[in-house]
């Protein structure tokens, strides 16, 4: 696993709001596009973080106007199917997917290929205007093969996901949001302040509570609808254990802030 030191394809600031880290994704002489190596940077921080009560929201961005081009062609270019068989980087993508805190993505420019993938497996996504997401990889007699065919089904039906798959077409971000895969769309030299402010909003809320919400919510994604109300009323409930429901309620009845500490 790499260490913490600074890298020049993953930039880390673990403060860039209070609770809030931030990942800025920087080869943009490849597109920055995911190599191994990056892959398995972001999932050590993600794991690091995962273990930092300091950090309650990560933002993961692209350096120089583009988000990312996906994966690294050259690196596929070598692998026949033992390769891909063997390949490390699933294991790397699962270890993002581990992920329990919010991860927002910041959008501007192409999010292609594994690029698409990426942002599509973090909670939700803030585009600039000038966004461009898309699953080109049939262009390469390829398939997505990070979740592709099914995140953007999930995200935005299954005609637009077929057309994206299938004939590799772009879509815009005022496309991605009304159809459901972009949550909100700003300039696009705002659309790393707009996710920071928003991962900053949701830092100051419960720990718990954050981290129960996002599983329950991706049960949804994932399970049929008695299984995921079943999940929805056990954290409902295991949330009575914690001191910070206590303090939600009281200070909502003293007419103050709360002050949550994770407990
Ligand atoms: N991988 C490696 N290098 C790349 C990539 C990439 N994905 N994208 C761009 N580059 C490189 C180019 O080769 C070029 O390098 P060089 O200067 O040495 O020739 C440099 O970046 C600049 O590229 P362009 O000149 O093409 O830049 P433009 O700004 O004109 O275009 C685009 C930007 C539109 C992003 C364009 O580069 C492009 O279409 N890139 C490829 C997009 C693509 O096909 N993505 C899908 C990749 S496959 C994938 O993601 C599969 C995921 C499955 C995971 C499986 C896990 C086991």
């Amino acid at each position: 696993m790499p260490d913490d030191k600074p890298s020049d394809m993953l930039l880390i600031d673990h403060q860039a709001r209070p609770g809030v880290a931030l990942l800025t994704l920087s080869r943009p002489a490849a597109r920055n596009a995911l190599n191994t190596e990056l892959l398995d940077r972001l999932a050590g921080a993600l794991e690091r973080f995962e273990d930092d009560d300091e950090i309650r929201a990560v933002v993961i961005t692209g350096a120089d106007g583009i988000f990312a081009a996906g994966a690294d062609i050259r690196e596929l270019a070598d692998k026949d199917c033992v390769g891909l068989l063997n390949d490390a980087r699933p294991r790397h993508w699962k270890r993002i997917r581990g992920f329990s805190k919010p991860l927002l993505a910041a959008v501007n420019g192409y999010a292609l290929g594994g690029g698409c993938e990426l942002a599509m497996q973090a909670d939700l996504i803030i585009a600039g205007r000038d966004a461009r997401f898309g699953q080109p990889e049939i262009n390469l007699g390829l398939i997505p093969g990070a979740g592709g065919t099914q995140r953007l089904v999930r995200a935005v039906g299954k005609s637009l996901a077929m057309q994206m798959v299938l004939a590799g077409t772009l879509i815009g971000a005022e496309r991605a949001r009304d159809a459901g895969l972009v949550a909100e769309i700003s300039e696009p030299e705002l659309t790393l302040e707009t996710t920071l402010e928003l991962a900053a909003r949701i830092a100051t809320k419960a720990p718990i509570s954050v981290k129960l919400a996002k599983a329950a919510v991706l049960k949804a994604c994932e399970v049929g609808l008695d299984d995921g109300l079943a999940f929805e009323r056990q954290a409902f409930v295991m949330l009575g254990a914690t001191e910070d429901r206590r303090e939600g309620i009281q200070a909502f009845l003293d007419k103050r802030q709360p002050q949550f500490k994770g407990t």
